[in-house]
């Protein structure tokens, strides 16, 4: 056996942020990859941000789970026993509310969370066995973007997905297709697909209060923002100021998205050594030079049920708050 083969996923890791940092850094415009926000420190960040008043998208998803959980599991088995997977599940805190409303009407489920992070993974394993009897946690380290899926299909059970969280938010429409194709592949017609994404401003949605959730007042995201700044000093040894780098939060109408980007306050060159992706850089930025950190794509009905048109599905059912803010779309292979 080839010990090439064995790599540790750390290093891999490390090789993908170099190759990142290379490409983005050296683009004009500048970019990075908003995976790349998410180390330890980043993930505590975005955990608090899901805890900011502004930012409204985690609780109101929280809130479509608890209200309409019964009828979502309902809808998706149509009679037949379901088994449930989950794309980024990461330590899938959500997932508990339909977890619970599935058992109770099987006595047994089997939850397949797809995910990067084995840490993450084995964190949502230990507390959903021990909160739910009848629950089966198969873990499944992968990188749904750029991997094929393989997911297991119990027998005789219907498969239900799960991509909530508005993570497709994060990608491009050719991008996002690309995700939910490698999805649908692994289905067949009449499983379900519930897909969790954030509406655009409109009658129910002021486009302030949209900003408000990427601009908090506690400077929570704009924190989260730089820190992408931070970790490439850690993993990389970049000499990045992070406060040199002002957070902005900007709406895309015309792309229907929010867009973050960090804007160096000054005249300014950086420096990253060379590593095994890529020789030494030297980075300058002009004043007011900007990166372009993230998307986060918004929807409408229409754009929602074109997306899972465009990649085999229907919609069949969008569950929604009060206010309109966010929407849970229950979808079916065809
Ligand atoms: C994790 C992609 C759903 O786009 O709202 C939160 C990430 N960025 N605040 C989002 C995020 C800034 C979040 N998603």
């Amino acid at each position: 056996m080839s010990t090439l083969t064995a790599v540790p996923v750390v290093n891999e890791i490390a090789h993908a942020v170099a190759c990142e940092v290379r490409d983005g850094l050296t683009a004009n415009p500048k970019t990075l990859s908003p995976w790349l926000f998410y180390d330890e420190a980043g993930s505590n960040l975005f955990e608090e941000i899901t805890r900011l008043p502004e930012y409204y998208l985690t609780r109101t998803e929280r809130q479509i789970f608890t209200d309409h959980a019964d009828e979502i599991v309902e809808q998706a088995r149509q009679g037949k026993c379901l088994a449930i997977v989950e794309l980024g599940a990461g330590t899938a805190t959500k997932t508990g509310i339909l977890l619970r409303a599935t058992l109770r009407g099987q006595s047994r489920v089997v939850y397949q969370p797809v995910d990067v992070s084995p840490s993450a993974l084995e964190e949502a394993r230990e507390s959903l066995e021990a909160s739910f009897p009848g629950l089966t946690v198969r873990p499944n380290v992968a990188n749904y973007v750029t991997e094929p899926l393989v997911i297991d299909r119990p027998p005789s059970s219907r498969l239900l997905a799960l991509y909530i969280g508005s993570s497709i938010g994060n990608f491009t429409p050719a991008e996002a297709r690309g995700i939910l194709r490698n999805l649908r592949e692994q289905l067949i017609p009449g499983d379900a697909l519930l897909l969790g994404t954030d509406l655009a401003p409109g009658e129910h949605k002021d486009e302030a209060a949209l900003l408000d959730a990427y601009d908090d007042a506690a400077g929570v995201t704009a924190a989260f923002n730089r820190n992408i700044l931070a970790r490439i000093n850690a993993d990389l040894g970049a000499d990045f100021d992070a406060e040199t780098f002002r957070h902005r939060a900007v709406w895309n109408a015309e792309a229907s998205r929010i867009e973050m980007h960090l804007e160096s306050t000054t005249r300014q060159t950086v420096d990253i050594p060379a590593n095994a992706a890529c020789p030494a850089l030297s980075l300058e930025f002009e004043e007011g030079e900007t990166i372009h950190t993230e998307n986060s794509y918004k929807f409408t009905e229409a754009s929602i049920g074109e997306l899972l048109g465009d990649c085999g599905f229907t919609s069949e059912k969008s569950f929604r708050d009060a206010k309109d803010l966010f929407a849970v779309t229950l979808a079916r292979a065809i």
